[in-house]
Parts: structure tokens; C-alpha cells; sequence
């Protein structure tokens, strides 16, 4: 039905002074906080799971170590427990013939001895000559299981080997044996006894450092060293490796983790501008001002310059945004204009209208508030049919609320014709706003009948001051006359103006002379002053 209400087109960055630094610092701040929290937590897993996998890399050495130290212990007790049940005479040939066979064939055992009341007697070798101590017994572990450490036969300290006691026999143990399982070059692994005592270790453990961790319980830390344990009856095995490992491996899940957050990040930080692009556009602000309904309208009192009663209002809308600064129409209704967001603006000026003044209209039939019309609502009139039915809904007469639209908007005659005899036939009047200024041909007064003509603020500032332009004023009057049309001044500011339309016969006047335009409420007690003046 109005193929030419399609307004929508691209827009230029016209016009609006925006509150753009304090945006650009959100954007700044959030896109600062999109990137830092997601590679914090990069580094951060990055830590924790290369610390988890080297202890999981540590435990399993400790683990297997621990089971073969246990299996070769187990191996020597059960060899010891053989010979004792064979009850042999002691040192007989087939008893040395035995022990011989038993280290033969175990493994973790490098010698046996049989002892008796402290000395040895007899071992694997053969004979012993003159009977030598037997040692003391360091650590005892089951009943009749016992340890002591003997001095390397070599003299090395970590060639030392473990003499293990059952009974009248005591084995040697090469501790080497305990602990053979292929490492990674970098771990160092060792057995002990729980009380601390080193039983063995490959890798050349640090004994010193290896000690003190042996001793230490589970989760305690040593700065320069990952270490993890594994238990099992009297035997500790514990597994060592360098700090260094652990950057290492740092670095590595960096090189996965660090790379994902950075994705993530911008996918945040394109989020963030995303969103705020449109609080960055003149266009986007506006659009969010008319979503979220920031607007509000002041009035501006038209008097009769006569009598100098209020007979009405121009109802100006103003953009009060979220912070309360006001931002004039001027710097906006171009905008919206060029953008179609007018209509809905005009919709929303009207809606206030209706909700500031219903009770005020009701109360003084006389009174009128004019709202501003934009091309596009004159070439696209579906305001008129909600502003009916919401007058009608607020008992307010049709008769009171006028349009004003301007010469700008009349470019299509077909359409302005339209809506303006559909807006007189509804009882609305229509004032044309801003005459003189708009460049249109006046063809269009012909046959379009029309209420008032509003004499722009530029002819009223020519009053007075002899330029030749001043003798304008008085034919625009004269031809708002001849159309009997209601004339309005604009922008009255002098009580010299106000005089000169006086004489000829303008009838209302609109200007600071008389008010500014203002809030609602302030509007309200204006009017009621004003009635009291000139009525009462
Ligand atoms: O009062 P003021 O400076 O604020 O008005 C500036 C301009 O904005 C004026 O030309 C006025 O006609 C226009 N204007 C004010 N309110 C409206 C409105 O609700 N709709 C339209 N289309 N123009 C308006
Ligand atoms: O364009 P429109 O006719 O709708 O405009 C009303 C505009 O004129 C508003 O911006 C309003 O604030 C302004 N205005 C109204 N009266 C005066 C006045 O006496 N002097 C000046 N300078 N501006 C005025
Ligand atoms: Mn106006």
C-alpha cells in the first residue's frame, strides 16, 4: 500500500557526538580481561598437567622397581627358607654343596653363610678358617628376617652389599640387583628400607638427597628435584629426576595449550566487539536509544498573541541517555531520518504525548500539543491509526492532538495528499512547519487544504532590522491569510516581534519570549498559571 515506506538505507557516520571514550575503555578493559584469563589458564593447566605427567612418569618407575625389589627379596628368603628345612649337618660337603647350588641360582644373592653363636662357620666359598663376626643387625623385618649393611668388599660406598639374616644362614645381597629395571637416563632410582636405610639405587643417586626424600612423607617437595615414591612392606622405592625435566615439559604442553587459549581469546575479544560495535556507531546508539525507549519530550507553550493565553504546546522530544545526558534533536533526527528510525521515534513521541498529557487534554478541551512529523511519516502514515486508537483508549479528542510536518516532506504530493486528508477527516490539524525554508515548489498548497502555517524562526529574526528580507514575513502571512490558515509565529524573542505579528493579526505565537520548552510537569503548572491569568 506504501511502497515508498521502505526507508531503510546504509548510513553515514552524520552527526552524533558520542560518549565513545568511555566504550572504547569497556572494549579495551574486556578485551584485556578476555585474553589475560584464558592464557592465565594456559600456563597455569599448562603446570599442572606437566607436573602431573612427570609424577605419573615417576610413580611408574617407583612402582616397578618397587615389585622387582620385592620379587628378588621374596626369591632370597625362600632360597634361605630351603636350606634351613633341609636340616643338613652343618658344613657338611652336601650343605656347602647346597649353598653353592643356592647362590648359583638365586639371582639377587652373591653369597651365603651359615653362623653360629655370632661367627661364621661355613659359607658358599667353603670352610672359614678362623671364624669371623657376623655383623649387627641394623633393621629387623618380619620375625625372623633381619638386615645389616655390610662395607663394599671393594671399598665403594655404593658397592656396599646387604646382608639379610634367617636363622643360622645370612645371604649377601648385591643391592644393584634389587633395583634393575631399564630407566630414562635422567631418573635416579633407589631402594631403601622404610626406616631411610639405602638398600641400593641406580642412575648414581645422590645419596645424600636420596636419603632425606626417603624419609620424607609423600606430598614434601625438595626445590631442585620431582621425586615420587612407592611402598610396599619394609621396602621404599623411590624415584628422582632434575627439576629442569619439569620445564621441559612445561614448555611442551605450552606449545598445545598456549596456541588454544589464543584462540579462545580472540574468539572472546571478537565477541567484546562484536557486542560493542554498535554502541561504536552513531547509527548502533541510536537504534539501541530506540530499543530501549530513551526518549522524553519537552514542550514549548504556544500563546495567543492577543490575549496571551496558552492555547497549546509543541511537543520537542529529546534523546536522554543512559548516563542523563540530553542530546538535542538536532543532532539526531537527521540521522534518524536518514536511517528510517524515525517512524519509530514519531511512534514513541506520540505514546509519551499521550501518557504526559491524556489527563490535561481531558481537563482542558481547548488545549492542543503539536507533534512533529518527519517526511517519512507523512509519505507512510501508519501512526495515524494507533494514534486514533490510543486516543479514543484515553478518552482524549482528536481535535487536540495537531501534526506538523514540513515542506521537506512533501516531495510526493499523491502521498502528503493522502495522509493529510486522512489526518483532517481523523480531526486532527495539520500545521505546515518551518515554511519558507524548504525549497519546495508551492504547488502543493493548491487543492491541499491545511490548518496553520507556521512562520519560521529565520523571518521573525528579520523583524526589525530593515534587511529586504524583512518584507517577506508579511507575504508569507498574507498568504497564509488568503488560505485562511492559522498563522504561528516561531522563535519569537522580542517584545518588538511579538508587536509586529500583533498588527497583523498573527495569531499565536511561539518563542522564549513567552517560554521555553520544558518538562512535562513544569508545562503542566505553566498552563494552569496561565489560565488562571488570563480566564480567571
Ligand atoms: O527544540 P529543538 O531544538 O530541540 O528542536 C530541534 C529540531 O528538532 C526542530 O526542528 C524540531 O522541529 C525537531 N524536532 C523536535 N522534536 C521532533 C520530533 O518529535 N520529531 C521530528 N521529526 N522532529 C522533531
Ligand atoms: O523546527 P521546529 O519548528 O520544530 O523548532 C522548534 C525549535 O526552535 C526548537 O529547537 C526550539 O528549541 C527552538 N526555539 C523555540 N523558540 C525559540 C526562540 O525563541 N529562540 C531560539 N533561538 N530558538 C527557539
Ligand atoms: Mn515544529
Amino acid at each position: 500500500m506504501f511502497p515508498q515506506c521502505n526507508f531503510l538505507r546504509k548510513t553515514s557516520t552524520t552527526g552524533i557526538s558520542l560518549n565513545r571514550s568511555r566504550v572504547i575503555l569497556l572494549a579495551v578493559t574486556l578485551a584485556v580481561i578476555g585474553i589475560s584469563i584464558p592464557v592465565s589458564f594456559a600456563l597455569y593447566f599448562s603446570n599442572v598437567r606437566a607436573a602431573q605427567a612427570e609424577q605419573d612418569r615417576l610413580s611408574l618407575f617407583a612402582r616397578q622397581a618397587l615389585l622387582r625389589a620385592s620379587a628378588s627379596l621374596r626369591d632370597a628368603v625362600g632360597t634361605l627358607r630351603v636350606l634351613e628345612r633341609e636340616e643338613l649337618v652343618p658344613c657338611s660337603a652336601a650343605h656347602l654343596q647346597k649353598m653353592r647350588l643356592a647362590v648359583i641360582t638365586t639371582r639377587s644373592i652373591d653369597d651365603i653363610a651359615y653362623f653360629k653363636d655370632g661367627r661364621v662357620q661355613c659359607s658358599s666359598m667353603g670352610e672359614v678358617e678362623a671364624p669371623i663376626s657376623v655383623g649387627r643387625t641394623e633393621y629387623t623385618a618380619a620375625k625372623d628376617l633381619h638386615f645389616s649393611l655390610s662395607p663394599s668388599p671393594l671399598g665403594e660406598s655404593d658397592h656396599r652389599m646387604i646382608g639379610m639374616f634367617y636363622n643360622a644362614h645370612k645371604a649377601l645381597i648385591n643391592p644393584v640387583r634389587f633395583a634393575d629395571i631399564l630407566l630414562d637416563d635422567d631418573i635416579q632410582l633407589v631402594i631403601a628400607l622404610s626406616d631411610g636405610t639405602l638398600l641400593g639405587g641406580i642412575g648414581n643417586p645422590d645419596a645424600g638427597m636420596i636419603g632425606k626424600i626417603a624419609t620424607w612423607t609423600y606430598r614434601q617437595k625438595d626445590g631442585d628435584f620431582l621425586h615420587a615414591r612407592a611402598e610396599q612392606g619394609d621396602l621404599v622405592a623411590i624415584a628422582v629426576e632434575p627439576r629442569d625435566r619439569l620445564i621441559v615439559r612445561t614448555q611442551h604442553e605450552m606449545l598445545l595449550l598456549v596456541p588454544l587459549s589464543l584462540l579462545i581469546a580472540a574468539l572472546i575479544v571478537g565477541g567484546v566487539v562484536w557486542r560493542l560495535r554498535r554502541h561504536l556507531s552513531p547509527l548502533g546508539e541510536l537504534k539501541s536509544a530506540v530499543k530501549r525507549r530513551e526518549f522524553l519530550v519537552h514542550y514549548q507553550p504556544i500563546v495567543s498573541l492577543k490575549t496571551g493565553e496558552c492555547v497549546g504546546a509543541e511537543a520537542l522530544v529529546r534523546w536522554q541517555r543512559a548516563d542523563g545526558s540530553m542530546t538535542r534533536p538536532d543532532l539526531f533526527i537527521p540521522l534518524a531520518e536518514e536511517s528510517g528510525l524515525i517512524t519509530q521515534i514519531t511512534q514513541q513521541v506520540m505514546d509519551l504525548v499521550i501518557h504526559d498529557m491524556h489527563l490535561m487534554l481531558k481537563k482542558y478541551p481547548r488545549l492542543h500539543i503539536a507533534v512533529n512529523l518527519s517526511a517519512q511519516d507523512i509519505q507512510c502514515p501508519h501512526f495515524l491509526g494507533s494514534l486514533k486508537t490510543k486516543l479514543e483508549e484515553n478518552c482524549v479528542s482528536q481535535r487536540q492532538i495537531w501534526l506538523e510536518a514540513t515542506e521537506r516532506g512533501f516531495m510526493n504530493v499523491d502521498a502528503v495528499r493522502h495522509t493529510i486528508e486522512t489526518a483532517r477527516k481523523q480531526g486532527h490539524s495539520v500545521a505546515i512547519d518551518d515554511f519558507g525554508t524548504g525549497y519546495s515548489s508551492l504547488a502543493y498548497l493548491q487543492g491541499l487544504r491545511m490548518d496553520a502555517l507556521k512562520i519560521d524562526k529565520s523571518f521573525i529574526d528579520t523583524i526589525g532590522t530593515g534587511a529586504a528580507t524583512s518584507t517577506v514575513i508579511d507575504h508569507i502571512i498574507d498568504i497564509a491569510q488568503s488560505l485562511d490558515m492559522v498563522t504561528v509565529a516561531e522563535g519569537v524573542e522580542t517584545h518588538e516581534q511579538a508587536e509586529y505579528l500583533r498588527a497583523r493579526d498573527v495569531k499565536y505565537g511561539q518563542g522564549w519570549l513567552f517560554a521555553k520548552a520544558m518538562p512535562p510537569r513544569d508545562f503542566i503548572g505553566f498552563y494552569q498559571a496561565n489560565q488562571l491569568r488570563t480566564q480567571g
